[in-house]
């Protein structure tokens, strides 16, 4: 039975030589057309802005809106009050008690919008306490303009009281770092930001402005045109073509760049025409294939030999957007096993470049996809149904694997979940199902603090959507300021608490590799999740029998507020990124 979604358009055959690519519309691909009309409005606007716009200020305000970034999500300082001053009414200022709030909440909405999203931050003061935002957003190609505050330029050399190098600060994890030269080139810094930032693969770009610059004057920014989709190689997708066709045994592995290129329902359609075995991605940021699938086969281990040994079986993989592979363990190994042909098409040269093996092809995902799907033979072949995962019991305290079954059976089915659970990841990943395309965002760097913000963010893009934030009573605390932003911005999201009063994961990672049992610094006794969310203004309640979790979690589907469920549960870290000692993990003892 083909997968329920809505019909693809069927493949176009290669009847003449000239015409290789599916046409963009056929794809339903807009990045061309949007850009167009941002530069039409834009156009208009300068011409406006002409009689009546002089500051660097005011052409900021005009730069931003024309590019669709009216919401500023931000903690502000004295450097950035001559920016924040009068914001034109339609804009709206999201405030984020930290920095990683603020950034993070961006994170959320641009990755939930595929837009870029505008960061207003402190001076040096916020580049540090946000940096991992900036680092989650450049691993996860997340598009943020990301603006701070800098010390007046008259005084800058004399090392003053919050002065910046916040450029120098930043600058492996974004696209691009400026502190302009002159104040009236800060809107076209921006400008030239948000392009680069929309870039495949996209992610975060610095700018850094002194706070005397923005009553200067300044002529008005007018847009250009841009593209924002670069399409492989043809005669390297038809080698990838050749290779599927004379394949007996094919895996795809789906990654979170599908979602990124907006390519879900062409690699469903290129992997029902192929019968391919799909798993998803090591450590997967994101769920870029539906779950429900018939082909569907989970996920591969983040670790380079077992996860070999589990596509052994195939002769030929192909990788699409993701690297190959993301590790956690160093279990040494084959990236593939010899006689596997891998392939991997991803939107990054970056990714490209760190392949450790295989035949790497640079493009647009949904166009590759669609081109390979219009050149390869069909292939029928019965496809095993998945083995379900057992029906958890209600026990005392309860397993994470029944806290998510539970969850799984009230959540609407186009619900979103963020995740930062570290040692329930496999639960989550076992017991929630959800097909639709951007239900499912976790953290891509390992750095804890991302979900709790992302999810306010997701909630503020999709406000027809549910939001609910899984996450562990120790990753909660990285972000902890985010409830109070989901409830003073109207974000009805559900906090999932999964408390086990210590760093489960760390626990199962030290067993995992022998390191010993005598480590400090990995039980968190003595936190209250329901009065710190209560502290923040927000409605929250305690779970510690079974029989009362699905109660507290229907009332908390009713409320249209945000709200927070904290749910004791047993101790877990049983397994390091689903993987056990059979792997022969490192010993580190
Ligand atoms: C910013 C940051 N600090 C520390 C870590 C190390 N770390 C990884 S998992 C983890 C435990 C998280 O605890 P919790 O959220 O309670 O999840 P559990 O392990 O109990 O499932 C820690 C501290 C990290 N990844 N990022
Ligand atoms: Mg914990």
């Amino acid at each position: 039975m083909p997968f329920q979604w809505p019909e693809c358009a069927a493949p176009v055959q290669r009847a003449r030589q000239d015409t290789m690519y599916p046409s963009a519309a056929a794809i339903g691909y807009n990045g061309w057309l949007r850009a167009e009309v941002t530069a039409n409005s834009k156009i208009e606007s300068a011409g406006r802005r002409l009689e009546n716009v002089s500051t660097v200020r005011e052409v900021t305000y005009e730069v931003l809106r024309d590019l669709g970034m009216t919401k500023i999500f931000g903690n502000p300082g004295s450097s950035e009050l001559p920016f924040l001053k009068d914001m034109p009414p339609d804009f709206q200022y999201v405030l984020g008690l930290h920095e990683r709030t603020a950034a993070g909440m961006a994170l959320g909405y641009a990755l939930a919008r595929l837009e870029a999203a505008f960061v207003n931050l402190h001076s040096i003061a916020s580049a540090g306490n946000g940096l991992s935002a900036l680092i989650d957003a450049h691993y996860c190609h997340a598009p943020l303009v990301v603006t701070t505050g800098q010390q007046d330029r008259r005084q800058i050399m004399a090392e003053p009281f919050l002065v910046s190098r916040a450029v120098e600060v930043v600058k492996p994890y974004v696209k691009w770092a400026c502190e302009p030269l002159r104040p009236e080139d800060v809107p076209a810094a921006i400008a030239r930001g948000y392009r680069l930032a929309m870039q495949p693969p996209r992610g975060p770009v610095f700018i850094s402005v002194p706070m005397d610059d923005w009553n200067r004057p300044c002529e008005p920014v007018v847009a250009r045109k841009f593209s924002q989709s670069v399409w492989a190689d043809p005669a390297a997708l038809d080698e990838v073509v050749r290779a599927i066709d004379s394949s007996r045994k094919l895996a795809l592995i789906t990654g979170s760049q599908i979602e990124e290129d907006r390519a879900g329902r062409e690699v469903v359609a290129l992997a029902e025409r192929l019968n391919a075995d799909v798993y998803a991605e090591p450590i997967a940021s994101r769920w870029a294939f539906p779950r429900s699938h018939r082909l569907f086969r989970g996920g591969v281990l983040p670790a380079q030999k077992p996860l070999a040994d589990q596509l052994a079986a195939y002769d030929t993989v192909v990788v699409l957007g993701a690297p190959v592979f993301l590790y956690y363990a160093y279990v040494p190994g084959n990236v593939i096993v010899p006689g596997t042909k891998l392939f991997q098409i991803t939107n990054s040269t970056q990714d490209a470049a760190t392949a450790l093996a295989g035949t790497s092809v640079v493009g647009n995902i949904a166009a590759a996809a669609q081109y390979i799907r219009s050149c390869v033979k069909p292939v029928e072949r019965s496809v095993p149904a998945r083995t379900k995962a057992p029906e958890p019991k209600a026990e005392h305290p309860m397993t994470c694997g029944y806290v998510f079954s539970v969850l799984n059976k009230l959540l609407p089915r186009d619900a979103i979940i963020s995740e930062e659970c570290p040692s329930s990841k496999g639960d989550l990943d076992r017991y929630v199902e959800l097909d639709e395309p951007g239900s499912f965002y976790s953290v891509r760097s390992g750095i804890l603090g991302f979900a709790m913000p992302a999810a306010v963010g997701l909630q503020l893009a999709h406000p027809n959507r549910r939001v609910v934030c899984a996450v562990g009573d120790g990753s909660m605390q990285y972000s902890i300021q985010a409830l109070w932003s989901a409830v003073q911005s109207k974000a009805p999201v559900i906090f999932l608490v999964i408390c086990n009063g210590n760093y489960s994961a760390l626990k199962g990672f030290r067993d995992f590799t022998k390191v010993g049992k005598n480590v400090p610094g990995i039980d968190i006794p003595g936190i209250d999740a329901v009065k710190i969310a209560q502290g923040y203004g927000m409605t929250a309640r305690a779970v510690d029998r079974a029989e009362d979790l699905e109660p507290a979690l229907k009332c908390a589907f009713a409320s249209r507020e945000a709200s927070l469920v904290s749910v004791n549960v047993q101790e877990g870290g049983q397994k390091t990124m689903g993987m056990d000692q059979s792997v022969n993990p490192p010993n580190y003892g």
